[in-house]
This record gives structure tokens, C-alpha cells and sequence, in this order.
């Protein structure tokens, strides 16, 4: 050891732990946090209430695409879940429902967003800088501001010349009413999937914009009986089988879904392939909606209803591409005026999940920007060598392709409680994972990924950077996953104990 001067530092149970967020990510490391007998975490919400996606996302139709037993957490099962695939405002009602549960509205700071973050060397301290002009500081911080949550907004000649109502999906305008107008979707993906038909019974006439013609697969949605749930509320384990048997089977179809195998992908295109057979009967119609990608290029889409709102009389579908907005709607590229009372913007989100969610400055000054310019990295998904005692949910690379998000969030929410925990019980000023074991696990995943069909050059998709290259999505299973981060490990980190302020940076002050 070297280098320590003796001074007086509070110690760690005297520095809170702060959470940036209270989505799922946030929630979840909460609840572990207390399980684990940690109760000085501050969770730190831009908002004025908790849920992220599903506080943010109000749009009508707006569901889950995978099965709520599993699209839940493991460890808070909810016997009553109304539908196999539950829709946004009883999702939000979970995710507060697990907030009273647990108490964690003491811990919650509403209405503050992080401006800046920096690490102190010296004292192995965070310090992060609010909107409210206040200064936090912190022996760890756990990042868990989500992936999809900040509008990608379209950049179309004249948008700002358009004086209808305007919104995206993801900012619904609640008080603009659709009924009997003339409205615009621009966007194909999972959103607009889900708002189109919804809308569709009100307005007077809809015009979809498709970019990109995507796969889509029927969904298999069906309300939960009484008697099911009660089932579920006296015998538990029976709803723990059911999701073991949605993850496990997940897991079994993995393989179609995330390896670039035309004879793989051609499973699910047959299938995709079928239900737009049954649900468009015009062939130019179905034509224009055929994908030209390898199926899981693209998130998969799942829509009973979809095909069959696009077949209605008032809806219509407009390929030939946006030129620009004029004031009173949309020229297409074929020339075509066509005058809307009203736009919506599908066109999805700026992805958080590969880079810094606000100014991040770590060990010897270096920021989270300069070191993810090449692509964002992180040791399985959560620490970042030369950032120390800093953790994400939902970091790099640890988004599914096949299979429900929370899955992986929990495998991160009980790896971070592990860091904690060492950190606190033997009194540490700082945990910091090595440069060559992130490099050597990231050299392994990148390696991994060129066989991934989302890298398969077929299509464009907010899982890749502009270079082309996925720091977004997990190449691999989910089971798999979970057991690489299931122990932390302190031999893969630099550990530094705090014995006080170091005359060194941390960085050189290590046992
Ligand atoms: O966004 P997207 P999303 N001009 O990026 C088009 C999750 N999610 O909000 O394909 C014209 O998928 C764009 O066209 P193209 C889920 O993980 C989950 O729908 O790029 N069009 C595309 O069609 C999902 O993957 C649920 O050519 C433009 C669409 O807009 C993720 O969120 C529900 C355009 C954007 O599709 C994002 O889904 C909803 C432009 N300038 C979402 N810019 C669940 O159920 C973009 N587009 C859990």
C-alpha cells in the first residue's frame, strides 16, 4: 500500500448510495438494496414520479410485447396480472404498487435531473451537480436511466413550418382530441403498431408513412381468468413455473432470433410471412408490406390488429417517403400533398443505453464521452474501468433480442448489491474493474456479435451506432448472461481502501 495520509473521511455508511432513476432499473436496485439491509440510497428522478417507459408512455394501445409474468420481477410476482401481455397503466400501477410495498418513496428526490457527475481521485468520492443547483455526493452511483426514453425526434425539411398538432408516441398529447380528424403516423416500428389500430376507431382518416416494411408476427394476448389468479395467489410457485416455462422457452427460440442463419430466420419470415397473408387480402397492400430484411435484423413486431387496420377504408399506407412539412401537413416524394389536423411521430428514441446519460467524469479527470467515442463499453454491461465505484442498469450491451429485459436488469440489480456489499463491509474507498478483464470481455462479445443477424449488414436499426457496430444487445442467451454476472468478483477489480484521503489518485493507490 502507499501513499495514504491520515485524514478523517466520512465513512461509507455515512456517503449514500445514489440511483439516477426510477424506472424498472431504479426500482428494482431499491428493493435489493433494503433486502440486503442497505437503507442509505437516494433515488434521484428527473420527473415527478417514478416508471420511466411506462410513466412516459401513455400512448393508446401502449402494452407489453412479452409476457407480463416474466416482463416482472422475479422476486415481486404479481398474481394478478389481467392479461398475458399487460398494457402500460397496469404496468405503471406494478411499479408502484413495488414502490409503496417497499417504502422507497422516502429514498425518491423528484423533479431533480443530473447535470454532471465527477469522481474525486483523492477522496474517492462522486459528486454530482443537479438541475436544482444542489451538489450530491456519493461513494457509488448507480446509473439506471434506462435505454428508450428521450424522443428521436425526425429531421424533415420544414417541421417547424407545420402548425397541426404535433407529438411523439412517447409525449402524448392528451388533451388534443383525434376524433374525426385527419392524422398522420410516421413510423412502423413497435409503437405505431400499437397506436395505429387504437386510433384508427376515432379519427376520420389515417395516412401511416413507412419507411421500412417490418416482420410481424401475430400476438397471442389473452385476459387472465379468475381463476388463475387466485391459483396463482395461493400457489405461487405454480406462476414461478409458468414464468420459467416463458423464459426457458425464450431461451429455446434464441437462436432464430439472434444468429444470422437465412435458414434460422426463415422460420419466423414463414410464419410472419402467414400472418400478413391472413390479415391483408389486397396484394399491392401486401406487397408494400412485405419486409426486405433478415427477420431479428429489426426488433420483432407482434400485432394481431395491425394488418387488419391498414386494410380499413379511411387508412391508408404511403411509402414513396416524406419530403417535407408544409403548414397545413406532408409532401411525399412522389409529389402528393397531403393536408393532416394532425401528426404523430413514431420515429422512436435517442438510445441511452451507449452513452453517457449526462456529463460523467471519472478516475484522473477522463469523461464517460471520451471513453465510449469508439462505442460504448462496460464490464458486463455494468462498471467501466477508470470509473470507480460507478454501476449501470441496462449499460452496454445488455439489451435482449429474444426475451424480456428485466431477466438481465435483475442479474445486474443482484451483481451491483454484491460491489456494495464489499464495499461497505470492508470499508473501501473504491472498487474500479481492471482495463484488460473489460477489454478481454468485450474483445469475446464483439467477437460473438458478428454472427448476430442484427449485425448482418440486412438493416438499419436503433440497436447500431453509425459505424455500424452493436453496443446495444447481448449476442448470446439470456441464462447465459445471468450466470456470467451472477458473483462479484473482487479480483477482477482494483480495490482501494479508505483509510483516509490518498496523496495519491486512487488509481495508483492500490492494494
Ligand atoms: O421505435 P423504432 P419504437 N422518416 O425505432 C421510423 C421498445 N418498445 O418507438 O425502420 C420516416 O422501433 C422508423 O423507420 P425505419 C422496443 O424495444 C417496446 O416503435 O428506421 N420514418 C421506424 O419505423 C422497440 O424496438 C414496446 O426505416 C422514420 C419508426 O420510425 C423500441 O421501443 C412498445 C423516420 C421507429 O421505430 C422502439 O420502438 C413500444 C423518418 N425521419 C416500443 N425516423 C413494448 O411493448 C424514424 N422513422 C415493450
Amino acid at each position: 500500500m502507499m501513499g495514504i495520509i491520515q485524514k478523517d473521511l466520512p465513512n461509507n455508511t455515512d456517503l449514500p448510495i445514489i440511483i439516477v432513476g426510477s424506472g424498472f432499473g431504479g426500482i428494482g436496485m431499491g428493493i435489493q438494496l433494503k433486502k440486503a439491509g442497505i437503507d442509505s440510497f437516494i433515488i434521484i428522478e428527473r420527473e415527478n414520479e417514478i416508471g420511466g417507459t411506462w410513466r412516459d408512455n401513455t400512448y393508446p394501445g401502449v402494452a407489453c410485447d412479452v409476457p407480463s409474468y416474466v416482463y416482472s420481477f422475479s422476486f415481486e410476482p404479481n398474481p394478478n396480472w389481467s392479461r398475458m401481455f399487460a398494457e402500460g397503466p397496469e404496468i405503471q400501477d406494478y411499479l408502484l404498487h413495488c414502490v409503496d410495498k417497499h417504502n422507497l418513496r422516502k429514498h425518491m428526490q423528484f423533479n431533480t435531473a443530473i447535470l454532471k457527475a465527477s469522481y474525486d481521485d483523492f477522496s474517492g468520492v462522486w459528486t454530482l451537480l443537479t438541475d436544482q443547483g444542489e451538489q450530491l455526493q456519493a461513494r457509488v452511483v448507480i446509473s439506471a436511466v434506462g435505454g428508450l426514453v428521450d424522443p428521436a425526434l425526425p429531421n424533415i425539411a420544414g417541421i417547424d413550418s407545420y402548425k397541426g398538432e404535433i407529438f411523439h408516441t412517447a409525449r402524448w398529447n392528451h388533451a388534443a382530441s383525434l376524433k374525426d380528424k385527419k392524422v398522420a403516423v410516421i413510423g412502423t416500428g413497435c409503437s405505431a403498431v400499437q397506436v395505429i389500430p387504437h386510433i384508427a376507431e376515432e379519427v376520420s382518416e389515417l395516412t401511416v408513412f413507412q419507411r421500412t416494411a417490418a416482420w410481424v408476427l401475430p400476438k397471442y394476448d389473452a385476459v387472465i381468468s379468475e381463476k388463475t389468479k387466485t391459483l396463482f395467489s395461493k400457489w405461487p410457485i405454480l406462476q414461478k413455473t409458468v414464468r420459467g416455462t416463458l423464459k426457458w422457452g425464450s431461451e429455446a427460440l434464441g437462436p432464430f432470433l439472434i444468429l444470422d442463419s437465412e435458414k434460422l430466420s426463415s422460420v419466423f419470415e414463414w410464419a410472419a410471412r402467414r400472418n400478413l397473408k391472413k390479415g391483408i387480402k389486397n396484394t399491392d397492400l401486401r406487397e408494400s408490406l412485405t419486409p426486405n430484411f433478415q427477420f431479428g435484423c429489426k426488433r420483432m413486431i407482434i400485432s394481431s390488429d395491425y394488418y387488419p387496420t391498414l386494410e380499413k377504408e379511411h387508412v391508408s399506407l404511403e411509402t414513396s417517403g416524406i419530403e417535407k412539412f408544409v403548414k397545413g401537413g406532408i409532401v411525399a416524394k412522389d409529389g402528393t400533398q397531403f393536408d393532416f389536423d394532425a401528426v404523430i411521430l413514431a420515429t422512436g428514441f435517442d438510445l441511452g443505453l451507449t452513452s453517457a446519460p449526462f456529463e460523467v467524469t471519472g478516475a484522473a479527470g477522463r469523461s464517460l464521452d471520451e471513453a465510449w467515442k469508439d462505442g460504448a463499453v462496460a464490464y458486463k454491461g455494468v462498471t467501466v474501468s477508470g470509473f470507480p465505484n460507478w454501476f449501470s442498469i441496462m449499460g452496454p450491451n445488455t439489451g435482449p433480442g429474444h426475451t424480456s429485459v428485466i431477466i438481465y436488469t435483475e442479474a445486474q440489480i443482484n451483481y451491483i448489491v454484491q460491489a456494495v456489499q464489499h464495499i461497505q463491509e470492508n470499508d473501501l474507498k473504491s472498487v474500479d474493474v481492471k482495463q484488460a478483464i473489460q477489454d478481454d470481455y468485450n474483445e469475446g462479445l464483439q467477437n460473438r456479435m458478428q454472427y448476430t443477424v442484427w449485425t448482418s449488414g440486412s438493416c438499419n436499426s436503433w440497436y447500431l451506432n453509425a459505424d455500424g457496430s452493436n453496443h446495444a444487445l447481448y449476442p448470446g442467451f439470456a441464462h447465459e448472461y445471468t450466470a456470467r454476472i451472477r458473483t462479484f468478483d473482487p479480483i477482477e477489480y482494483k480495490v482501494c481502501v479508505n483509510e483516509g484521503i490518498s496523496d495519491k489518485p486512487v488509481l495508483e493507490a492500490v492494494v
